[in-house]
């Protein structure tokens, strides 16, 4: 083993260099190409690494010296196998990073000392006033990373780490991002995620868990599966999926009239006919022919799918919870069909015997809590469907014909919609064209 210099190599046109950082603490062993420290010009940083296998004896600058070719910098001492490393062994490339218009390779060069002989450090220099030039990586792409002011052991560091040097406050001359900036960024965040103000990933400051039994008598009852994947599902597409509701009412008294007249006919096939199979007729054909509410945004931002095949989700209210079984290619079913399908899924869903596949491959969704009440409600889009149509009560109302007030069953309707996929006018059309299937199920024959 036998110590040796380290000298500033060649600068590619620099006369002299600043000092900015040392890389490493005394005593610590350093690998083949391992930073050693890190130099300056008005042009470009640069690592210089380590021509073998070592362990750091002393600095002979510091930070804030200014260096010029030749200058010791380091005294190392060599790793027994290194050791023998034959004389002759390449010059290690120093890690040069500068500035694109002056794409300069630079090398180190080692002095051989038998003995430790400490040089004096330069007197530090006068920082210059003016802004530094831009800090790129040759192997940068990102503009912003461009301007990111650090080394490239910063720069490692902070991509071993996941930490993006651009949130980071640098302390450095000039600000300049230091080692121990990204370390005090890295333990300020596992503090901050640890703290009573703990945030979810949404950014969202998480509801306060309550003790409860201090305020009365309470249960703590386990959740079904079901209600917990409900609500994640809930939560996932609230916060994903910028929502609007359109509403609307249609007067279905006349598709009433013609659904009680068709209870015989059902009696006789062993179908009951709700309004429900009207309404999933009538969503279908209205998908058909409004097919952006037949698309789902792609995963990767740029693309939207377009589907070209019409499968309709029906949310069912069991004693487990919500699920929504998926009838699928609606557009060529008839509406005994459709009624037999959602007797089919509403009574498989109640007795828990829905396969997954069952609840796969929606396109839209219908919620109707028509037979339950209320008179209106704001259902949340089933991502990554573009939307879902609440229903509410169908309730006798006046309604004026031009003349006079007439007794009508009006249906109330409530359309949500993935704003990032359907627009206000899509919106409308859509709907328009439901009120208009409905109160005239004529059209649904056309
Ligand atoms: N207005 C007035 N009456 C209605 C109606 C409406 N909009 N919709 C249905 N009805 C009537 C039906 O006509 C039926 O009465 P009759 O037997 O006299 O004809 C009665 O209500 C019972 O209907 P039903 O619930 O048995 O069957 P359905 O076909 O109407 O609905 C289903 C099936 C599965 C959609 C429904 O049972 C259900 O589970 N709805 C809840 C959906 C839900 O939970 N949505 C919320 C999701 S988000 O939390």
């Amino acid at each position: 083993m036998s110590i040796k210099t380290v000298v500033v190599p060649d600068l590619g046109g620099a006369e002299t260099v600043d000092v900015i950082e040392l890389s490493l603490a005394v005593g610590d062993n350093v690998e083949l190409e391992g930073a050693l420290l890190v130099l300056e010009s008005d042009k470009a940083t640069m690592d210089v690494p380590s021509p073998f296998d070592g362990q750091l004896v002393k600095y002979l600058v510091a930070e804030g010296d200014t260096v010029k070719v030749g200058d010791a910098i380091a005294e190392l001492e060599t790793i027994a196998s290194s050791d023998d490393a034959p004389e002759d062994k390449p010059e290690a490339s120093a890690d040069l990073v500068l500035a694109p218009e002056s794409p300069v390779e630079t090398s180190i060069e080692i002095v051989e000392t038998v003995e430790a002989s400490p040089t004096q450090a330069q007197a530090p220099v006068e920082l210059k006033s003016q802004s530094p030039a831009a800090v790129v990586e040759e192997s940068q792409t990102e503009d912003e990373e461009a301007d990111i002011y650090a080394g490239p052991s910063v720069r490692m560091l902070a991509r071993e780490l996941g930490v993006q040097l651009g949130v980071v406050r640098g302390s450095g001359p000039r600000g300049r991002i230091l080692r121990d900036d990204v370390n005090d960024y890295v333990k300020a965040a596992l503090a901050e995620s640890s703290s009573p103000m703990q945030v979810a990933s949404t950014g969202i400051a998480e509801v306060p868990t309550i003790d409860f039994s201090q305020f009365g008598t309470i249960d703590t009852v386990k959740m079904t599966k079901i209600q917990k994947v409900t609500a994640a599902n809930m939560q996932r597409n609230w916060l994903n999926v910028p929502h609007v509701t359109q509403f609307d009412e249609a007067d279905t008294t006349d598709m009433d009239s013609f659904r009680k007249s068709l209870k015989a006919e059902g009696d006789a096939r062993g179908i009951r006919i709700s309004p429900v199979a009207f309404l999933i007729k009538a969503i279908a054909i209205a998908l058909q022919e409004n097919p952006v509410f037949l698309r789902s945004l792609a995963g990767d931002g740029e693309n939207y799918i377009q589907k070209h095949y019409c499968n309709i989700g029906m949310a069912v209210d069991t004693p487990r919870g919500l699920v929504v079984p998926v009838i699928r290619d609606v557009a060529n079913m008839g509406l005994w069909d459709i009624a037999a399908a959602v007797t089919e899924f509403a009574g498989k869903a109640r007795e828990g015997k829905l396969k997954p596949a069952d609840m796969q491959g929606g396109c839209f969704t219908l919620s109707s809590l028509g037979a339950i009440g209320g008179n209106g409600f704001t259902p949340i889009v089933n991502a990554p469907e573009a939307g879902i149509l609440g229903v509410s009560k169908a309730q006798i109302k006046p309604v004026w014909d031009g003349q006079e007030f007439q007794p009508r069953l009006m249906l109330p309707l409530a359309l949500s919609y993935d704003h990032r996929l359907v627009n206000g006018g899509d919106a409308g059309r859509f709907i328009t064209q439901i009120v208009k299937l409905l109160s005239d199920v004529r059209h649904l024959a056309l």
